[in-house]
């Protein structure tokens, strides 16, 4: 920070408090995890600065023989880690390596079947909101009403009847395994790809904590900063046989220069992810869920699905009287980081948000384990409950914060 300090000392003094906020705070959002400082320091360091268009040995800019052997190690890793056939490490996001996947094998207006939103499907599979529906023909299959959980004899319905040409597995608001040995043959009896979306679970599959995608599924993308640890970026796995299409699709289809900086991060996480304490974290991320949940369901809120098989905790918080935004805001208040989502039933009342969606990955990777995740739970709880008594959040605050001491980030 020094040179940030002498360059702009207004950004510096913002870099700094948001380190604060980060060892201060209990980060419970789903998508966010702790990077080591080895991450941090490929990411700031002088690669942020080179030209790189095109692939290993074949660039459209001098000067690239480290840079090269950087790429390389990130791809021979990737593909080493997850057992993939082929690897594209360039993607600058997961919805940038979502939309090379579409563009790869997909013409515009092919049929699409993905996952809705408000059932757990991403902004990138297809929403009105995204440019893929306006590239793409979705429609979207639902979870069940009751259970919550995918009805794949509806999946397999639906894709008999619309005929899609690519079917997404995938979500980031859905805390239970998917089977993707019923979506491939699902996929298999209609002729269509199989695209798996683990952006969410890559940590977990590294991890060797939950099944993995790869074997069944022509493409899958990840990013590398959410259970994954890794920093920003995303990663496309996929068949040999699919490698050109998509590294066209990625560069020059979709990206220009990709961020070499990302790449290095990509390679040192896909190094450390072969590491036992990689494994321990992933599992205590697990464990650390499945408690937070059943601590939760003790305490009277209901749990989206009834529990939990990844990372992530969906509690709908209407079964408390609150809106997800009351409470997400309520959370803050005290010191616990969470987002507001919307939960399977919100679908037929568009506009409403009545749950959060809690992530285990960040506090696990500071050390924190199931005792700690009954404390949070008491603290959430203790928050909700609470939220016009100042001095009861006050105290919940200052309980967060000492938890929050004893399992420090970086320090
Ligand atoms: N996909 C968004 C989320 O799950 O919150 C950001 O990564």
């Amino acid at each position: 920070m020094l040179h940030v300090s002498e360059d702009d000392p207004d950004i510096a003094q913002l870099i700094r408090n948001e380190e604060s906020r980060i060892e201060n705070t209990l980060d419970l959002i789903a998508a966010e995890n702790h990077a080591p400082l080895s991450i941090m320091e490929a990411m700031g360091s002088v690669l942020n600065t080179k030209t790189i268009e095109g692939y290993p040995g074949k660039r459209f800019h001098a000067g690239c023989k480290y840079v090269d052997e950087i790429e390389r190690i990130a791809i021979s890793r990737a593909k080493t880690l997850f057992g993939a056939e082929y690897a594209n490490v360039q993607p600058h996001s997961g919805t940038s390596a979502n939309l090379a996947v579409f563009f790869s094998v997909l013409e515009v207006g092919d049929k699409v079947l993905a996952m809705s939103l408000p059932h757990g499907g991403h902004l990138s599979h297809g929403h009105q909101a995204s440019l893929t529906s306006r590239c793409f023909t979705f429609r979207h299959y639902h979870v069940d009403t009751k259970t919550e959980l995918i009805d794949y004899d509806n999946v397999r319905r639906m894709a008999e009847a619309f005929r899609p040409k690519m079917i997404v597995a995938g979500a980031s608001s859905y805390p239970r395994l998917i089977d993707y040995e019923k979506m491939a043959d699902i996929a298999r009896d209609i002729s269509a790809y199989l695209f798996a979306d683990a952006a969410h679970i890559g940590g977990l599959v590294a991890g060797k904590v939950i099944p993995s995608p790869v074997p069944y599924c022509d493409f899958v993308t990840l990013t590398c900063y959410k259970t994954m640890m890794g920093g920003r970026g995303g990663v496309i796995l996929c068949k040999e046989r699919y490698g050109k299409k998509i590294d066209k699709a990625v560069f020059p289809g979709c990206q220009g220069t990709s961020a070499v900086n990302f790449i290095a991060a990509k390679a040192v996480i896909f190094k450390l992810a072969q590491e036992p304490r990689f494994g321990e974290i992933q599992k205590r991320t697990l464990a650390n869920a499945v408690c937070l949940a059943k601590e939760l369901g003790t305490r009277g809120y209901r749990i989206v699905t009834g529990g939990t098989e990844n990372h992530q905790v969906i509690i709908d918080v209407g079964s408390k009287g609150l809106r997800g935004n009351d409470a997400e805001k309520i959370l803050e208040s005290v010191g616990i980081i969470t987002n507001r989502n919307v939960i399977p039933r919100d679908a037929e009342n568009p506009g409403t948000i009545s749950g959060i969606r809690l992530g285990t990955a960040a506090v696990s990777t500071r050390g924190m384990g199931t005792a700690e995740m009954k404390e949070i739970a008491k603290l959430i709880d203790g928050a909700l409950i609470n939220a016009n008594k100042k001095k009861l959040l006050d105290q919940v605050a200052q309980k967060g914060a000492e938890l929050c001491r004893k399992f420090p980030v970086y320090a």
